[in-house]
């Protein structure tokens, strides 16, 4: 580990004189871009956060006092495994590679693009949100998560410029020029151009989103490609955190909202906003739309690109371990897909090309445990109302669903039906006016907004009132 470094790294920077100043080259420009689209607001406060000094169990998570333009982002790899082998696809068994092959570099940037694209996009998504934080607890999350998704960026770039020459340095600069929502030049993957603009969608994002991230993580860190399977570990670890955020944030709006329930002796929605909480149904409507949105980010049901890439050994399934034939040749997924006709039909396909079904199918049973842990709360507090996911049909932009109209149980509707009801369904501006009316920034250690519960732990064994940022 180079620590003493400008850029703190385990990939033995200072022995490669030309990789380093190319990356010298690009950090003022990432520094530039964090200074304009990171959480500039906050820039000159101290912020109690984690840093990655290292990848070992004792060095990936050093807390302090940082403030936000100092902070440190580091280049590490999960350390190697010896011997390693690619554990799936028509190369199964054969040893992995440490230098891209020639007839695979067009694919792998694209993925290592795609992955990065996303990292910076959500640091420009949530970067108003510090403005209405329900506490310095949060805030402190907020910031955690968004200077690890821009360290995430660096993981990315490091592997472009490691292994994609000249290609390489342009898309690393091409990462800071597209931003999210830009009209000319957005983010590549839809869910990144969303706005976030109220905690309650940072918590669905961290929940839905992140988790996406965690399931494409996974696949990419059975690649063949050994330098990208072991970034790809290293970020999981710190993945863990922000799906945390996601989790715990959404059961506290829950539990805040059981309670207010309890005090009006009352659950009806209107009430519950009147006392400054979120009603369920609403709850509901967010649940709706960022988990349709990032079930898009698994790609179509059926795709020859996610064939190529399981064929070549580039991205595996999420966990392939768990698979009995890695070569996943001879074997079909029975899809659903709508008949033409207005209704619905099935379609089988060989497993290969429908390995995006097959990570969507395992993320859409983790989401689910959340939900029925909500659930639970609300049975237990004597209400009938109960939290769903919506079918995979509903509000989707990509695949065979996309552009047909269906309702969260999945039955097709016409268009005017569909829109008709579309209020019930998903937030409408009267909602998230609502929703953003909730959101007062609240900064005094130890307090927390109205509308969210308080956590049940503080950040590395310190007290809840710990002064988390000091502003
Ligand atoms: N929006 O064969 P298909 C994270 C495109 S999140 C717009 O179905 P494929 C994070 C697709 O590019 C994880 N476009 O797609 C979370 C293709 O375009 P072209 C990010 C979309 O290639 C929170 C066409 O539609 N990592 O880390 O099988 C905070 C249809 O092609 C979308 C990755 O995504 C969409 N939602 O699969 C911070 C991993 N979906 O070629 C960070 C790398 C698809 O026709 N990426 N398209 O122009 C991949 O593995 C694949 O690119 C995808 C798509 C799974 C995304
Ligand atoms: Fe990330
Ligand atoms: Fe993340």
């Amino acid at each position: 580990m180079d620590g003493g470094e400008r850029i703190p790294n385990n990939v033995g920077l200072g022995q490669n004189q030309s990789l380093k100043r190319a990356l010298e080259h690009w950090q003022p420009h990432f520094c530039e871009w964090w200074r304009q689209l990171g959480p500039t607001d906050f820039f000159a406060g101290e912020v109690y956060l984690r840093t990655a000094v290292g990848a070992d169990a004792k060095s990936w998570a050093r807390y302090g006092l940082v403030r936000l333009p100092e902070y440190r982002w580091g280049i590490f790899l999960a350390p190697g495994e010896a011997d390693r082998r690619i554990g799936f696809g028509d190369d199964f068994g054969l040893p992995v590679w440490q230098q891209v092959p020639g007839e695979h570099r067009a694919a792998l940037r694209r993925l290592i693009v795609t992955q990065a694209d996303t990292e910076p996009a959500s640091v420009e998504q949530q970067r108003g949100l510090g403005h209405s934080c329900p506490s310095l607890y949060d805030l402190r999350n907020l910031f955690q998560i968004n200077v690890e998704e821009a360290r995430h960026l660096w993981a990315m770039v490091y592997l472009l410029h490691a292994h994609f020459g000249r290609d390489g340095r342009e898309e690393a600069e091409a990462l800071l020029e597209r931003h999210s929502g830009d009209r000319d030049r957005p983010r590549i993957l839809a869910t990144f151009n969303e706005p976030i603009e109220d905690w309650l969608s940072l918590f669905m994002f961290t929940y839905f989103t992140d988790r996406d991230g965690k399931y494409q993580l996974k696949s990419l860190a059975e690649s063949a490609f050994d330098p990208l399977s072991r970034t790809a570990r290293f970020m999981l670890t710190e993945e863990g955190h922000h799906l945390f955020v996601g989790d715990s944030g959404l059961s506290r709006v829950v539990r805040r909202s059981l309670e207010v329930m309890r005090d009006n002796a009352s659950d009806d929605p209107q009430r519950v906003r009147d006392r400054g909480a979120v009603d369920l149904p609403t709850f509901q409507r967010y649940i709706n739309f960022w988990f349709s949105s990032s079930l898009d980010l698994f790609g179509a049901e059926i795709s020859s690109n996610a064939a190529s890439y399981f064929a070549s050994g580039l991205k595996g399934r999420p966990d392939e371990a768990r698979y009995q034939d890695h070569r996943a040749l001879g074997e079909a997924l029975l899809l659903d897909k709508p008949d033409g006709k207005g209704g619905a039909g099935k379609e089988e396909a060989p497993l290969r090309n429908a390995m995006n079904e097959v990570a969507r199918r395992a993320y859409v049973k983790e989401c689910g445990v959340g939900v029925e842990r909500w659930n639970r709360l609300i049975e237990k507090a004597g209400h009938e109302f109960r939290l769903s996911l919506p079918s995979p049909r509903f509000h989707r932009a990509i695949g065979f669903w996309a552009g047909v109209f269906a309702d969260p149980e999945g039955k097709i509707l016409s268009a005017g039906a569909f829109s008709a009801r579309r209020a019930e369904w998903l937030p409408s501006a009267e909602d998230r006016a609502f929703v953003k009316s909730l959101m007062r920034a609240v900064v005094e250690p130890g307090k927390m907004a109205g509308w969210v519960a308080p956590p049940v732990h503080g950040v590395d064994h310190l007290p809840l009132d710990y002064e988390y940022v000091r502003l």
